[in-house]
């Protein structure tokens, strides 16, 4: 019997399989039906991103939670991916104490606003300690401080076109996730870490965390929201600088 496997048979014994047992296949329609097609569709995991996307936002239940963890369960080592932007801009906010950093908030937002560090320190605090996995292969357990990134979208009016929340930072790095991520309780503006104020290689002043996902959506070193209600026209249409590099947009976990 030849060995000799086509890659498409492979590729289809295997979504065939996951259907039937888990409804893929039906999620594979539905995606379409419900317009769930991430934006790098066309990329390296096509097909195989759509149909985890798609079966994650049509079968989890809605707002399902990531995993909390106990104090003592915080790792001693939190392991850094990206140092602080060498940008001078960057470095002179930094030298500042982040004094005069804003947080720019544009797009389908009814109030475009900037705020200060004090701003969203001053909004509700929440805290959580979760689970942070890169997709190199390392993950920590941290405490992260914040404010609830639905809250900032409630206070600048989010219109009910907006389909995606865009991330740009100091290193260029950018970064979207969809509204069902976006106003999740656990997505947080984070300002604090461990109990301290975020330190600079994690960040600071202000992360993103989004911790149904991998590591490398929680973007870190912000400088500008804006809401959006299609990525095609964004950078250069794939949702994130992600893909750029080999990974997929929706990292979902
Ligand atoms: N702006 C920016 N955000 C970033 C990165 C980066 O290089 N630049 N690296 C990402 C990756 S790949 C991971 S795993 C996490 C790591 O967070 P940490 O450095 O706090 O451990 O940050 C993410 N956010
Ligand atoms: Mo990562």
């Amino acid at each position: 019997m030849s060995r000799l496997i086509t890659r498409r048979k492979v590729i289809t014994t295997a979504l065939t399989a996951l259907g039937g047992a888990s409804g893929l296949a039906v999620a594979a329609r539905l995606a379409d039906w419900y317009g769930l097609i991430p934006p790098d569709h066309a990329g390296l995991y096509g097909a195989g991103e759509t149909l985890t996307y798609a079966s994650h936002r049509l079968f989890t239940a809605r707002g399902s939670r990531a995993r909390e963890f106990r104090p003592d369960q915080i790792s001693k080592v939190a392991p850094v991916n990206g140092p602080p932007p060498s940008a001078f801009d960057y470095q002179q906010l930094l030298r500042r104490g982040f004094t005069n950093w804003r947080l720019e908030i544009d797009g389908l937002v009814a109030r475009p606003s900037s705020f200060s560090l004090a701003d969203l320190q001053g909004f509700p605090v929440s805290r959580q300690i979760t689970h942070q996995a890169c997709e190199e292969g390392w993950s920590f357990i941290a405490e992260w401080i914040g404010v609830p990134l639905a809250h900032v979208l409630d206070v600048v009016g989010v219109s009910p076109r907006a389909r995606y929340v865009v991330f740009y930072a100091y290193d260029d790095d950018w970064e979207s996730i969809d509204m069902a991520d976006a106003m999740h309780p656990q997505t947080l503006l984070a300002y604090g870490m461990n109990g301290t104020e975020l330190p600079a290689p994690h960040g600071a002043p202000l992360r993103l965390r989004v911790p149904r996902q991998l590591g490398y959506k929680s973007i870190k070193y912000l400088a500008q929201i804006t809401v959006v209600d299609s990525l095609k026209d964004v950078g250069d249409g794939t949702g994130s600088s992600a893909p750029g590099y080999g990974y997929s947009w929706y990292a979902g976990i």
